[in-house]
């Protein structure tokens, strides 16, 4: 894997944030396309862009303090409107009443709090013309089409430089060839030879990013995950459907036993504040980090989860999940089982049981087996999802399928049923 990963693969969580004009409307950024908003009218929302409680430094610090290592801003998605200072088109912050270039913002704010940046831009979109439909029915829209995409790209990559992520999104109407894929990359890595591409405009790029599930690409490779915090990306003032803490935790975790990333969501209102809920989840979420940051910072790779396929095993458990660093297997208690807590299917021998917190407390257990028990503990959990560390004798492997003790003989995973499970 080349150097420029390095940061990446280590970063582990980062935060999302989908700002625009469509955040004016709060009904999601995808508004303008699903109510069919004439691009006339769509522009008049420009006049009313003044963001004025958008605080780039507050963004970030929202993202540092809470233990995120990046930042990924949307400089302009499908709707056209470019947050940034450009010479190439009148639809931009700077010509609205906010005469503010965001996105210079956000990377001096980032800089400053020692966040990496990743620029989410959207290759198609629905208000410069000819758009990605005029380009599929005629060959001479077509022309002028890729070449002011690639155009605005380039120009994008020279205004910030240097940046660490070119997060491309938008790829309808057309895959790699169809965008000049190949030639386009090529000339941002001129511009800019360290940047890490995703692989959103139809070439696999230099991370992976799966949808709709958390499990690491088999072969592994650099894997990053997005998503929301309610189901929405940008403001939409009718989702109040917000994860739990307890939730972004597991995803976070999930994402740290396949050593991948979590990008997690937020989406400002038109004004540019921040819904007070994720502010809090994410809080919540940081507070947690700064206790038990160890068991998903610099893990290995550890599949526990059923829905796991391939070469990955079908390991579960009813109280939480885990993850793992060499020797250590991290049991993230979510439910938490009251003052006797066991563990069965461990294939190693554990050597000490530590319960992490301010102060780490070694905790009685007795093995028998493949089977853990652990005594003495709190009644009630001590806080959200409390960690157990379990020092084990080699490296940790769990057995975890459905049997009453571990077979002798090799046999197939636990699969629920294969149609349950996109591949
Ligand atoms: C895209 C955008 O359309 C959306 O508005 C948002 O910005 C999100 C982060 O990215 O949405 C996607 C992209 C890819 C898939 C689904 C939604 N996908 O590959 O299934």
């Amino acid at each position: 894997m080349s150097e420029k990963m390095d940061w990446f693969v280590n970063a582990r969580f980062g935060l999302f944030v989908h700002y625009g004009l469509y955040s004016l409307i709060g009904r999601g950024e995808w508004a303008m396309n699903r109510e069919r908003i004439s691009s006339g009218e769509y522009r008049k929302l420009a006049e009313k862009f003044t963001a004025e409680k958008f605080d780039a430094d507050a963004v970030c610090s929202l993202a540092a303090e809470n233990g995120m290592k990046y930042i990924t801003f949307t400089t302009m998605h499908h709707d056209g409107f470019r947050l940034y200072d450009t010479e190439l088109s009148d639809f931009n912050s700077m010509k609205s009443p906010a005469k503010r270039d965001l996105v210079a913002e956000i990377v001096a704010a980032a800089r400053k709090k020692g966040l990496k940046v990743a620029l989410y831009h959207s290759l198609n979109n629905w208000t410069d013309k000819p758009d990605g439909a005029d380009a599929i029915d005629n060959p001479a829209d077509y022309e002028k089409f890729i070449r002011s995409t690639h155009t605005r790209i380039k120009e994008l990559v020279t205004r910030f430089n240097p940046i660490d992520v070119l997060w491309y999104d938008g790829w309808w109407p057309f895959h790699a060839d169809g965008w000049q894929a190949t030639a386009m990359n090529d000339m941002v890595k001129e511009i800019q030879p360290h940047i890490i591409f995703n692989g959103r405009n139809g070439l696999p790029g230099d991370f992976s990013t799966p949808e709709g599930h958390m499990s690491a690409p088999s072969p592994w490779r650099p894997w990053e995950a997005c998503m929301t915090l309610n189901n929405h990306w940008g403001y939409h003032h009718g989702d109040h459907e917000w994860k739990s803490p307890a939730e972004v935790i597991g995803l976070l975790a999930k994402a740290a036993s396949g050593k991948g990333n979590l990008l997690i969501n937020i989406g400002p209102r038109g004004d540019g504040s921040i819904p007070e809920e994720s502010v809090n989840i994410l809080n919540q979420t940081g507070k947690w980090l700064k206790k038990y940051g160890e068991c998903v910072n610099d893990t290995d790779i550890f599949a526990f989860d059923l829905q796991e396929r391939g070469e990955h095993r079908g390991d579960w458990s009813h109280n939480g999940i885990f993850t793992a660093k060499g020797n250590f297997l991290y049991h993230l208690i979510r439910y938490w089982p009251g003052a006797e807590l066991i563990l069965s299917g461990l294939q190693c021998k554990v050597l000490k049981a530590v319960l992490l917190g301010e102060k780490n407390q070694d905790l009685p257990f007795t093995q028998k087996d493949d089977k853990l028990t652990i005594t003495e503990l709190p009644e009630r959990a001590p806080g959200l999802c409390p960690v157990i560390r379990l020092e084990c004798d080699s490296k940790p492997a769990l057995y975890l399928t459905g049997g009453m003790r571990v077979p002798e003989k090799a046999h197939p995973n636990y699969d629920p049923c294969s149609s349950d499970i996109a591949l």
